[in-house]
């Protein structure tokens, strides 16, 4: 199955929805979610919840044999909106950091070291920005947001989140080296997912080499070679790459019964006025090393394209542009990935990752958090945890160093929402 089709809203998906949700159920029960006889802190389960799950439950398997089920309801995701940062990381409430996609030649030879010491203005990655810039797009565009029908959410949406996030769930299931920390708040009955960094992440920033730090500014430099700030001209690889400025889509979908919000930086657009509208006219770019040896082509197959599909996938974005270099940082050859190929194209490699594992785990990680975090308070954080060969786990925090949603946030959406505020 070409799993795009899911994308659409008129595909078979949408009948097969009641029996999925069924089935789903009862195997985030039964299996990938072990039962507890003494729980340590589920506490006061919500009548829902208790009504769901008759066991106290509290961690949720990785194994990659539990989300072997059908693909879940993915609906096409539908940008709403998008904002920019500009070269000061100012957030802006529309698109003026655009950029148009210019096919490149197929051997171009770009030279990605070419500024790096010169004409390189790095984003401080020391701040933590958290979900700062998509809690200033919700509340510029707050009307738009409300729930169709009177109730007490806020939002007309499950979760909000960075599309990275989201990333970062679906390929849980075939990671072997990096765990991570998602910090969940329930506010308004929407549940914000924000990452937290990991200890050994913090240790792999901090000792990174120079080499490393050297090829982290490869890919910007690939966007400055491919991409321009109007239709007109032509990329302009004498200029400052800074890596401040982006450029975000915000999407709303569903996954299964989960309404999800979610903001992802976006490369480029196809230069074409006539271009399907957004995402689809979107560009992901990419640099990776080029490929000589048949196992380092099993290696991108397995690792490299499992993340470039995730990433595009979830937001709508339908192709991928790779740039291979070689070790001196030249790009030798530009290819064009499209992302509802992907699959197939790795469907001959020996045990190889699976779409619809992703989504399932993805989603029965949704439901585990709206089983888990009951109390919806803006200084309560339920911590989810998972290092690789481990289940999920989870610990809560209030009042603490991890609390995540701004007072400024919180005081706007519950005061002017208010019917009675004048
Ligand atoms: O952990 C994250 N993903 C966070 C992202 C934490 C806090 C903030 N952000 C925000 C920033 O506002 C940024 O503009 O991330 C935005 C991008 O979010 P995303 O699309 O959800 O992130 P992801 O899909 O992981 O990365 C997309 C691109 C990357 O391109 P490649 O081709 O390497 O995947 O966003 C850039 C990077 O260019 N990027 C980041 N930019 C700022 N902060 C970050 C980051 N932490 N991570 C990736
Ligand atoms: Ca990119």
């Amino acid at each position: 199955m070409d799993h795009h089709q899911s994308h659409n809203p008129s595909s078979s998906n949408h009948q097969h929805q009641s029996a999925h949700k069924r089935e789903r159920n009862d195997n985030w029960r039964s299996s990938s979610v072990k039962k507890l006889s003494k729980p340590n802190h589920y506490q006061n389960p919500s009548e829902s919840a208790a009504r769901q799950i008759p066991v106290t439950s509290h961690t949720l398997s990785t194994r990659r044999e539990h989300f072997e089920k059908d693909f879940p309801l993915y609906k096409q995701p539908v940008e709403i909106g998008c904002f920019s940062l500009d070269s000061e990381r100012r957030f802006y409430n529309d698109n003026r950091q655009m950029r148009y996609y210019v096919e490149p030649d197929r051997n171009p030879n770009f030279d990605l070291r070419d500024g790096y010491r010169d004409r390189y203005r790095k984003r401080d990655d020391g701040v933590k920005e958290k979900l700062d810039h998509m809690l200033h797009w919700i509340l510029a565009n707050r009307l738009k947001l409300q729930p169709s029908a009177p109730s007490t959410r806020l939002l007309h949406a499950d979760f909000v989140t960075w599309r990275g996030h989201l990333t970062k769930l679906l390929t849980t299931p075939y990671e072997t080296r990096e765990g991570w920390l998602l910090a969940v708040t329930r506010f308004r009955g929407t549940f914000y997912i924000s990452e937290v960094e990991t200890e050994a992440a913090r240790r792999e920033q901090e000792n990174r080499t120079e080499r490393h730090e050297e090829m982290m500014y490869w890919g910007y430099k690939f966007e400055q070679y491919t991409c321009t700030d109007d239709t007109h001209s032509l990329p302009d690889p004498s200029g400052v790459v800074n890596t401040n400025e982006a450029f975000c889509t915000v999407v709303q979908t569903r996954l299964a019964d989960h309404k999800l919000l979610f903001s992802g930086e976006v490369d480029c657009r196809d230069k074409d006025p006539d271009a399907p509208p957004p995402p689809s006219c979107y560009v992901e770019l990419k640099t990776s090393a080029e490929i000589c040896t048949p196992k380092q082509r099993s290696n991108f197959h397995r690792f490299k394209l499992l993340k470039w599909w995730a990433q595009s996938f979830l937001p709508g974005v339908p192709r991928v542009v790779a740039g291979f270099r070689d070790e001196e940082g030249v790009v030798v050859s530009v290819e064009t990935f499209h992302v509802s190929k992907i699959s197939s194209l790795i469907r001959n490699e020996h045990n190889c990752w699976k779409p619809t594992v992703c989504m399932n785990f993805c989603c029965d990680f949704l439901t585990f958090v709206k089983h888990v975090a009951v109390e919806d308070d803006p200084d309560v954080v339920y911590l989810f945890s998972w290092d690789p060969r481990r289940d999920v786990t989870y610990s809560i925090h209030r009042n603490s160093h991890y609390s995540f949603l701004r007072h400024w946030y919180i005081k706007e959406m519950t005061s002017e929402g208010d019917p009675d505020h004048h």
